[in-house]
């Protein structure tokens, strides 16, 4: 691949873009003259940019095109991921280093005279998605592209993507990000594969047809999908797969109706409405968003992936559709894309006239579901009036699924019609909803967790009564990440040092990451590390004072939360912790306090208002603490601002200690928890989620755990839980709750806390912060006293670096190709 010759494609004769710094030189300054018009002197920052990614684009192109073809001819079995959401982040110097050119491109940009680094930060980051599941869904596309398994990932082309946070007054502000404001180098526009959706109409039966049998589906409004795709290149390796994003354009036959009869401001309208569907993210996470546009979303890119899979499959097998389990399997990222299902169906039966039974069966084989929350607000359902309007035609096929699926439910549970009534895709009531998880789990052959804990919960919680039916069908697969972006890229220096340590095998094969523990003792390799982890966080100062102007002082403990605010996720007990140490180091109890800052970022939706308040305290009680002179050598809090992967990537090198401390039973895995270990930081987490598995692989002295755990929460509340006891009884949690309650930190409106108080006390406390208090104020003092113990502390760094190979996305993407989806590894060859 990385050969500088000639080569044909297509017949054409084409130049193999050379990998050598002076045919890197070559393309960067070829395209900054001929593609923007500007020569080394009047280019702006801007410039440089797009110029070197075009460059970078040129070399992924022919191996991308390679890729396609072998897939076609070798006619291998793909899969296709559906996601709501992929945070990818920054792509010039992930994919300089996937094709194995970083260090030449460096090298090159910097003898021309130019920053290599304020080049690279001229990219957005792409922010299409929330928080934990859009990253997972970039991981896995860089796991599957690294493993050389045939993907194709699908999601929305959002032309906003997450909101862009501002801090004023102590507030969280949503400003507009419209990254596409600038050209996307990495997006390449596929007219030839648009697709038309639909949306509303009405259904027509042949007379006294069953809804089984074709139907047709008229007077629809339809919308033009148009995609655009990204390569997707594996690690060093000859494959690129595609992440193909779709964009909704209006179909203008309809606009020009109305544009001849003279209604312009209609014609206008209805274009802006079609296109409206991928115009904006919505930014909420782990909540609900029950807006018809929403759903809109939700159809409109799985119909368009579908339609997709299928001309592919035909154009491959012909209209066999027996073989499409054989060809395809097609990944629900949660219950976003679960309309797949009943979308399939309609295809199948509809268009291309299969019976009922024999569509049914096929779908079964070919769908799989994750799970990845058990907040019961979380789950998806939608009003059965809205999809009736919206999709009147899938209404139909669900009710027919529905029925198929009671039926068995009652020849195996005959008379109970409790169970049927709760296992039913349709929830009765006041208003009746279509269940998206009951949808998703009766179309899959596959329904997983993402952590082992989670999973075992999902099992006998929320769809116990799946599981005792169908138990073959439940499994876990606990998240990851990728080794490339999480410690390759963002880490250099770390890199550098476990390779000189234990050779670079562990970057290709990470289960060599474990050899590093038999340097845990080595005085040298302690001496580097600590190094290592000191020009870390002098890295991160630096940024913060150039992009936030405030400082903070590398000699301290940076202990660190980022992540998206939710009560659930408890940075309430952070803080109030915070509060408490500072009561104690400013009224003289604390006497042995080691100095540390103390970290937040995150988004908060917008419309979650005690998220937002959240935001709020933790701003002023940091204004208040960072102010007062007495204390300021001892603590200091900083939230910082627009938490987004970029920023994650000098954060988490850059941190001591790791908050993983959500309420037991309600993480469904975190992926943030093994970054931040992976990059040497100690984590102080409750036994949720993931941490439960990360302390099993670093040793439980290796990890500062606390509080309850999921059972003992849940023993608690059914006992009845009293907050209030634990108010009474410990001190410096009644000082910390007393000092927001009575408005030190916002005088001039002493209540503006109130709610956040009363949540904790009167409100019931629900995600248990009082129980939970004490210990982890002694487990922090438990890490703090660690800190002292230089030697141990190293050693219990290098430990959870070591022993991080479990938790990379690649060893999560084997288990998934292996166990659910039936997929091997198709190594592409370098040429035809
Ligand atoms: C719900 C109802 C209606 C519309 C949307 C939603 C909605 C939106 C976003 C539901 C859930 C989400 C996002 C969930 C999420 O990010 N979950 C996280 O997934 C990670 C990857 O598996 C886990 O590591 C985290 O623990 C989990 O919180």
């Amino acid at each position: 691949m990385n050969s500088a010759k000639d080569n044909t494609l297509n017949g054409w004769k084409i130049h193999h873009k050379g990998m050598l710094k002076d045919d890197m030189r070559r393309s960067f300054l070829s395209n900054l003259t001929y593609n923007l018009g500007k020569d080394s002197r009047t280019s702006s920052l801007y410039d440089q940019y797009l110029s070197f990614a075009y460059a970078i684009r040129e070399r992924l192109i022919e191996q991308w095109i390679l890729t396609q073809r072998y897939y076609h001819k070798a006619n291998v079995k793909r899969t296709a991921y559906l996601s709501l959401e992929y945070l990818p982040g920054r792509l010039l110097e992930m994919n300089c280093i996937n094709i194995g050119i970083h260090e030449t491109s460096r090298q090159m940009i910097h003898e021309l005279g130019l920053n290599f680094e304020q080049i690279v930060h001229e990219e957005p980051d792409a922010g299409l998605g929330n928080g934990g599941l859009g990253r997972l869904a970039s991981c896995f596309m860089d796991s599957m592209a690294t493993l050389q398994i045939p993907a194709i990932g699908y999601g929305i082309r959002y032309q906003y993507g997450i909101f862009k946070q501002q801090i004023a007054g102590f507030r969280q502000r949503e400003v507009p990000e419209e990254w596409l404001q600038i050209i996307n180098p990495w997006e390449i526009e596929r007219p030839e594969y648009r697709v038309r959706i639909k949306f509303g109409g009405t259904v027509d039966h042949a007379p006294e047809a069953s809804l089984r049998a074709p139907a047709q589906w008229n007077d629809t409004e339809d919308v033009i999908a148009m995609p655009y795709d990204m390569p997707v290149a594996g690690f060093q390796n000859t494959t690129v797969n595609t992440l193909r994003l779709w964009s909704a354009n209006s179909t203008n036959e309809l606009d020009l109706q109305e544009f001849n009869r003279g209604d312009y401001a209609k014609a206008c309208d209805s274009k802006i409405e079609s296109e409206s569907i991928s115009k904006v993210l919505y930014p909420s996470d782990n909540t609900p968003a029950g807006k018809e546009l929403r759903l809109k979303q939700e159809y409109f890119f799985t119909s368009a992936s579908l339609q997709d899979i299928i001309r592919r499959f035909r154009q491959d097998n012909g209209d066999d559709f027996g073989l499409f389990p054989e060809k395809v399997s097609i990944h629900l990222n949660e219950t976003h894309p679960a309309l797949a299902i009943p979308e399939l169906m309609r295809l199948f039966v509809d268009e291309y006239h299969l019976e009922w039974d024999t569509a049914r069966g096929i779908v079964t084989k070919v769908f799989a579901y994750t799970n990845h929350t058990l907040m019961p607000e979380a789950l998806e359902k939608w009003p059965v009036k809205m999809i009736e309007s919206l999709l009147p035609r899938h209404m139909e096929i669900i009710y027919e699924i529905n029925d198929d699926f009671l039926k068995t439910v009652i020849g195996r549970y005959p008379h109970d019609t409790a169970r049927m009534r709760r296992m039913s895709i349709i929830e009765e009531g006041y208003e009746r909803h279509v269940r998206m998880a009951h949808l998703a789990i009766v179309g899959s052959h596959s329904v997983n967790g993402v952590a082992a804990l989670h999973s075992q919960l999902m099992q006998q919680g929320i769809f116990r009564d799946f599981n005792e039916m169908s138990p073959d069908i439940f499994n876990n697969k606990t998240n990851g990440i990728t080794p490339r972006r999480w410690i390759y890229k963002c880490n250099p220096l770390l890199t550098d040092l476990v390779s000189r340590t234990i050779g670079n095998e562990w970057i290709t094969d990470f289960s060599h990451l474990k050899e590093l523990a038999g340097y845990a003792g080595d005085a040298a390799v302690h001496e580097q590390w600590e190094l290592v982890k000191r020009k870390n966080k002098e890295r991160l100062a630096d940024i913060l004072y150039r992009w936030e102007g405030f400082s903070v002082d590398p000699h301290m403990i940076f202990d660190i939360q980022i992540k998206r605010i939710h009560e659930y996720k408890r940075q309430f007990l952070n803080i109030l912790h915070c509060i408490a140490l500072y009561e104690g180091i400013r009224s003289g109890q604390i006497t042995d306090a080691v100095p540390r800052t103390v970290m937040f970022a995150g988004k908060a939706a917008p419309g979650y208002y005690m998220a937002k308040l959240i935001i709020e305290l933790i701003n002023r009680v940091a204004y208040t603490i960072n102010k007062d002179k007495k204390t300021k050598k001892y603590l200091q809090v900083h939230f910082i601002p627009n938490y987004r992967v970029s920023l994650a990537e000098y954060l988490i090198p850059a941190a001591d200690i790791s908050e993983q401390i959500s309420t037991a039973g309600t993480e469904a895995s975190g992926t943030g928890n093994m970054k931040f270990a992976l990059n040497g930081a100690l984590t102080i987490g409750t036994m949720d989620g993931a941490n439960i598995e990360m302390r099993e692989e670093v040793g439980k002295d290796n990890i500062f755990i606390f509080g309850l755990t999921a059972d003992e929460v849940r023993t608690l509340k059914a006992r009845g839980y009293n907050p209030q006891l634990y108010y009474d009884t410990s001190e410096p949690l009644k000082q910390a709750f007393d000092l927001i309650e009575k408005g030190y930190f916002c005088p001039e409106d002493p209540h503006h806390f109130d709610p956040l108080c009363h949540s904790i006390t009167d409100g019931g406390d629900p995600f248990v912060i009082m129980a939970d208090f004490e210990s982890y104020m002694n487990c922090h003092r438990r890490i703090t006293t660690a800190y002292l113990d230089t030697v141990q502390w190293n050693r219990m760094s290098i430990l959870n670096t070591a022993n991080m190979a479990k938790f990379s996305s690649d060893r999560t993407i084997r288990e998934y190709a292996r166990d659910i989806w039936g997929i091997d590894a198709i190594p592409v060859p370098e040429e035809e």
